[in-house]
């Protein structure tokens, strides 16, 4: 970063006010974002009078489709959220009380570096691309709607949450999310309008036409038309689907197409507080649990309305291994092409030792042959899907084993696992087998019989969601979750993070 990005930054945080009712004001810096324009920006949208024109016809489509499908009830009440007010390093947000619809989507980038070269594939060592080559048109579009797909896609997913809140904390934490995952559509949609034309505001109109769960239009990708129906699913699936995002934006941060990866590097800022949720809200889940598990001496906790262990441990099961699936096959001529071509790479692509082009190189990987694990040697370039799935399961586990030291401190003696990255699997090498949470592979039979000891059965899901009552009083917290150790933004826990 720069001297001028600091001046940027400096000025931006001194100028901009935003108040509840949205007054905003800002110097239009280089770096910094613009908020006097109706799509706040960083982009220099109003030297594009097309492309502005374009996102401004798209934007009543997006509050159309936030006001049906976004979040159900508290439209009108002042949340405390986060904004975007400029890309440094520090100080980028901005915090204060906004209704839902008056949040300010914007486009926002990551700074420019200066002579940035692609790092891997056929073209490595070639200036990355301001603009998109014909002959990888079609395989761009596609990763970037693949991409803007999964955003919505939460956002409904999550849309009854606010009615069961624990806390107004987390009430408001659901809300950030929403929004920043609704920004995270708008930057997709940016890339569509501005590099693929034609095309691309077709697909940026799909984008809001296809819903999960939707049986005629659903979302691409499976794990995202599943059902969030409580709030334990809510808080694994931050912890593992959205990490899951930070995985592929990693890995598309890398991409020659610069645009992409500029605006990959800045979604990466605003998916750290989503992981944050998960892994903070599941310790308070287990802190509870330990405390009643102690108070009364006893595993049998469900009465005193808190989640008991094995439950825990099958929801850690499903939303793992559903989110596990997220990362394609194990081995992919999709994910070779796109490495080769330099649109997608792998996470911290530079921390890898090897020449980053793999041709003619071997990985291996482990699979099932003849009924039994087996490490089979592959073209590297077609596993790069399963090297991005394995430093994804490596920082899943790191968030287990802080879990794991909450059940230590309380004297607890369980431990919770990541159940074998076979398990439960329905896309890729391993979805014709069923492998149990342990690894072994077992019949159609013996699964059917073990099932209900690995995934939540429907009793286990009617006992979350018989725990669901929502707690609006500030600072108090449902039955079945610990407090926060501290606050958003220095605030206390009893802040009135909503104002209903
Ligand atoms: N469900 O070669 P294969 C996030 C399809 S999350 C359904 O193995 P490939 C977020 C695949 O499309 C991050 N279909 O896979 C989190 C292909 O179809 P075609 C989202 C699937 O292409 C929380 C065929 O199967 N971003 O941001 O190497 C909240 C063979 O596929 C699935 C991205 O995913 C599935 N799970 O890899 C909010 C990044 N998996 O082409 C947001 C962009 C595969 O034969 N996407 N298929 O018709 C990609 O990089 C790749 O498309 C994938 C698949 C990694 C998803
Ligand atoms: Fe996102
Ligand atoms: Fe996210």
């Amino acid at each position: 970063m720069g001297p001028c990005s600091d001046m940027a930054l400096d000025l931006a945080l001194t100028s901009i006010i935003i108040g509840p009712n949205q007054q905003l004001k800002n110097h239009h810096m280089p770096n910094g974002i613009n908020y006097s324009e109706r799509i706040p920006n960083n982009v220099d949208l109003a030297s594009d009078r097309r492309l502005q024109r374009a996102l401004e016809n798209w934007q009543p489509r997006f509050a159309n489709w936030w006001a049906e499908m976004g979040p159900v009830g508290f439209q009108d009440k002042e949340i405390y959220l986060r904004t975007a007010v400029d890309v440094g390093r520090q100080g980028w947000a901005h915090f204060s009380h906004v209704k839902l619809p008056d949040y300010r989507w914007g486009i926002f980038l990551s700074q420019p570096q200066t002579d940035r070269r692609i790092t891997f594939g056929e073209l490595k060592g070639q200036p990355a691309w301001q603009e998109v080559p014909g002959e990888f048109r079609t395989e761009l579009r596609r990763l970037i709607v693949v991409q803007g797909d999964t955003e919505p896609a939460s956002v409904e997913q999550q849309r009854h949450l606010g009615h069961t809140a624990p806390s107004l904390y987390d009430l408001r934490n659901l809300f950030q999310i929403n929004v920043e995952e609704g920004r995270h559509l708008w930057a997709m949609v940016y890339l569509l309008h501005a590099h693929f034309g034609r095309d691309g505001r077709d697909e940026a109109d799909a984008l809001l036409e296809r819903h999960s769960g939707d049986p005629d239009h659903p979302r691409i990708l499976g794990a995202f038309n599943e059902k969030t129906s409580d709030w334990l699913s809510f808080l694994f699936f931050t912890y593992f689907t959205d990490r899951d995002g930070k995985y592929q934006l990693g890995a598309l941060k890398e991409s020659a197409f610069d645009p992409l990866s500029r605006t990959c590097d800045f979604m990466l800022k605003e998916e750290a507080h989503h992981m944050f949720v998960g892994a903070s809200g599941i310790s308070r889940v287990i802190q509870r649990t330990c405390d009643v598990m102690n108070q009364y001496n006893t595993d049998d906790v469900r009465p005193y309305g808190v989640v008991d262990l094995p439950t825990l441990q099958k929801y850690i099961n499903f939303h793992f291994s559903v989110s596990l699936d997220l990362f394609g096959s194990e081995t992919s001529t999709n994910a070779a092409n796109y490495y080769s071509a330099g649109l997608k790479g792998r996470f911290s692509e530079d921390s890898y030792d090897d020449d980053h082009i793999l041709v003619g190189h071997q990985e291996t990987i482990s699979e099932i042959v003849d009924g039994v694990w087996e490490l089979v040697e592959r073209p590297a370039i077609t596993v790069v899907n399963q090297q991005l799935r394995r430093s994804y399961i490596d920082d899943c586990a790191k968030g287990m084993r802080r879990w794991n030291r909450v059940l230590d401190d309380n004297g607890i003696d369980t431990q919770l696992a990541l159940p074998h990255e076979g398990f439960h699997r329905q896309v890729g090498l391993h979805k014709e087998h069923h492998v149990t949470p342990n690894g072994e592979i077992v019949t159609d039979v013996t699964w059917n019989e073990l099932l209900p000891d690995f995934l939540p059965t429907e009793a286990d899901r009617g006992f979350v969601v018989s725990l669901m009552q929502p707690v609006y009083e500030p600072g108090h917290m449902a039955s079945w979750i610990a407090p926060p150790t501290s606050g958003i933004n220095t605030q206390p826990v009893e802040y009135e993070y909503v104002r209903l």
